[in-house]
């Protein structure tokens, strides 16, 4: 069903327009008096009927008086009802206040009247003054995160360059992700967008001379942690460094990067991607082995025979760029195969489990849940749609994805969506024994990747004043975008609960149907203590970007300044507590106590991700714009189609 889309007059009704709002007796009668024969014939009215209008305009002038304090009694006991994640508004006990409100109602706001240019006042040039302040506070905050930056890589570099991994309290490094020096390969684009020079010369040093040798003798790898880390950076690195013409003035650098010429970056991309071909080959469905020997370029499924869904459904973005690239279609078609025939499958009003069978091609089990397995499903149906739509794969259409993304945003606001007690966070839980089975009040960390994921498919990337400029947001766009601010919040909450100031890998919420005592955060002065639990088994924390992710879309998408308020003292909490002085960052046993103890392991997306994210929250919006660049699951940029943004608009415009 085709939903019109509402302009930004249509949602003033929302807010203070006179247009629609019913007048009252009152004012109808004076409006009647002063508009009537008995104004225009004033000069000459007796005195009689002159003082009767003074009479009017004082007693009118005392009602404004009584309403405006009236109106703000009354808002104070406004209550937000949340049913299944909707919202409604209840006033509480009209009284007085409200019979005033209704006697005489206020006229319309209008916005203020800028002053014309060069006149600018007092208040214009402590405007300004605030503006070069934040500027500057913005250009401060940056910079402390670029250092963090150097610092990790430091660390990395010193003891563990060319493992995928550093353990920095040992001070060395770990193959953990099958050996193609993960942390260079995730961190190169990163330290482009910082313009740290020296960083993308080794990196890019090193994937040009050693990555070959190590995509011909090193053995296994996951496919997806492959696609998205190793993968993804490379296609990001060509793409940032110039290589393809077309977007690379668009960026917005502000350095000349050095480094290999960027064509090195594809040549090793379409060689890893041409051993991981095997994974969607050698399985007799669509759906891909978990797994590759990348130098006998063999695939096999996981020991279970299980692949995740989280990871089959995350491997478009990155194969579709290539084929465009690389001008050959297969690594496209393979991948887009996957999201045609999952397409295809049932689904509970959208939502998925997080297992499935590529013998069989169905799902498997009935976990559902927006966490670990089954996060970037949801991700990459709007993401895909958002880099390809108005293009379509091969010529075919991609509004398939939207409608899957659409129908698993309803699934997640009727069935995953509570409020916690008894400060009410907004909370996504999941559905351990799928649809019949009962609500249960966990949610990973993993799941904060939604608000910014909401946002996104809400404005197309734009913000959300030019999207409801240009009439593209549907009321679900808008229902969505607030739910994805609501969840904002949660997930920042999740940060603030705690003793270090940083989250846990998974929280429990407390609801009228689940409890768990003496589990909490131990901030005392959080709010929130009583709503978030945490168990000793979740206390952990690892180093993960997705809540200062969605800090960064939301605040592109809003422009509110309480997220960079809310990045800036995430980023304060990790430089507090994981920062290790040899080099490096750990990882956390347990985020509850001080000093929290450490893990000795640095994760790749810290770098690829986490600390992107941050540097780019507190930058340029005009700095890889979200309407012209989407970011892969570990924060790689890829561009969109401008031919598909370009339909969107021109199609949306055509409709209204
Ligand atoms: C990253 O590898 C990706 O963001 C993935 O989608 C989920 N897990 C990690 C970060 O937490």
């Amino acid at each position: 069903m085709a939903v019109l889309p509402i302009t930004s007059h249509d949602l003033q009704s929302d807010y203070d327009n006179a247009k629609f709002r019913r007048r009252s007796l009152f004012k109808v009668i004076t409006q009647a008096v002063l508009t009537s024969n008995v104004r225009r014939n004033c000069g000459s009215c007796g005195v009689g009927k002159l003082l009767a209008l003074l009479m009017i305009a004082g007693l009118a002038f005392l009602t404004v008086a009584h309403t405006n304090s009236g109106i703000s009694a009354a808002s104070e006991i406004v209550q937000h009802i949340n049913v299944r994640g909707e919202e409604k508004v209840i006033t509480e006990g009209h009284g007085n206040a409200e019979l005033l409100k209704r006697f005489w109602r206020k006229p319309p706001r209008l916005p203020p009247k800028l002053p014309p240019r060069g006149k600018a006042g007092n208040n214009s040039l402590a405007a300004e003054a605030h503006n070069q302040q934040h500027i500057l506070g913005s250009a401060v905050r940056q910079n402390k995160v670029a250092e963090a930056f150097r610092h990790a890589w430091t660390g990395y570099k010193n003891y563990a360059m060319g493992s995928d991994e550093l353990m920095p309290l040992s001070k060395r490094g770990v193959d953990g992700l099958g050996g193609l020096g993960a942390t260079i390969v995730d961190s190169l684009d990163t330290a482009m967008i910082m313009g740290l020079n020296d960083i993308v010369q080794e990196a890019g040093y090193w994937i040009e001379k050693k990555l070959p040798e190590r995509l011909n003798e090193k053995g296994q790898v996951n496919l997806f942690e492959t696609t998205i880390r190793v993968l993804g950076g490379l296609l990001s690195a060509y793409c940032l460094s110039g290589g393809e013409n077309e977007t690379t003035g668009d960026w917005g650098s502000r350095t000349k990067l050095d480094g290999p010429n960027p064509a090195i970056y594809l040549e090793r991309a379409q060689d890893l991607a041409d051993r991981l071909m095997v994974a969607f080959t050698s399985s007799p469905t669509p759906i891909p082995y978990s797994d590759v020997i990348l130098r006998e370029r063999s695939a096999h499924p996981a020991p279970d025979g299980l692949s995740s869904t989280s990871e089959v459904s995350s491997l478009q973005l990155e194969f579709w760029y290539l084929s465009k690239l690389s001008g050959n279609p297969k690594y496209g078609d393979a991948a887009m195969h996957v999201l045609e025939h999952l397409k295809t499958l049932p689904k509970f009003e959208g939502l998925v489990p997080i297992y499935i069978s590529p013998h069989s091609g169905h799902f498997s089990g009935q976990n559902i849940r927006l966490g670990s397995r089954g996060d970037s499903y949801y991700e990459y149906l709007v993401k895909v749609w958002l880099q390809q739509r108005g293009t379509g794969h091969g010529g075919s259409d991609v509004s398939y994805l939207r409608e899957m993304y659409d129908e698993a945003i309803k699934g997640v606001k009727n069935r995953l969506i509570q409020k916690s007690i008894p400060k009410g966070l907004v909370f996504v839980g999941e559905l351990p024994s799928g649809k019949d089975g009962s609500f249960y009040p966990k949610m990973d960390h993993l799941v904060c990747f939604l608000p910014g994921t909401l946002a996104l498919g809400a404005t197309r990337g734009l913000t959300k004043q030019r999207a409801m400029e240009e009439g593209l947001m549907t009321i679900e766009d808008i229902e969505n975008l607030k739910l994805a601010e609501d969840i904002m919040k949660t997930c920042y909450e999740m940060y603030s609960v705690t003793t270090t100031g940083l989250a846990p890998e998974i929280a429990h919420f407390h609801t009228q149907k689940f409890y768990e005592d003496g589990l909490q955060g131990g901030n005392k002065s959080s709010e929130f203590l009583d709503d978030i639990i945490i168990r000793y088994a979740d206390r952990h924390n690892l180093l993960r970007p997705e809540t200062v992710e969605s800090l960064f879309v939301l605040h592109r998408i809003t422009q509110d300044p309480k997220y960079l308020e809310w990045g800036w003292q995430i980023f304060q909490a990790f430089e507090s507590h994981t920062k290790v002085d040899s080099g490096g960052y750990s990882s956390l046993n347990d985020v509850t106590v001080l000093p929290p103890p450490r893990r000795d392991k640095m994760e790749t997306f810290f770098l690829g991700e986490t600390l992107k994210y941050l540097y780019l929250l507190f930058g340029d919006s005009n700095v890889l714009p979200l309407d012209k660049f989407v970011f892969n699951t570990e924060a790689h940029p890829l561009p969109i189609s401008r031919k598909g943004a370009e339909n969107d608009l021109t199609s949306q415009t055509q409709a209204s």
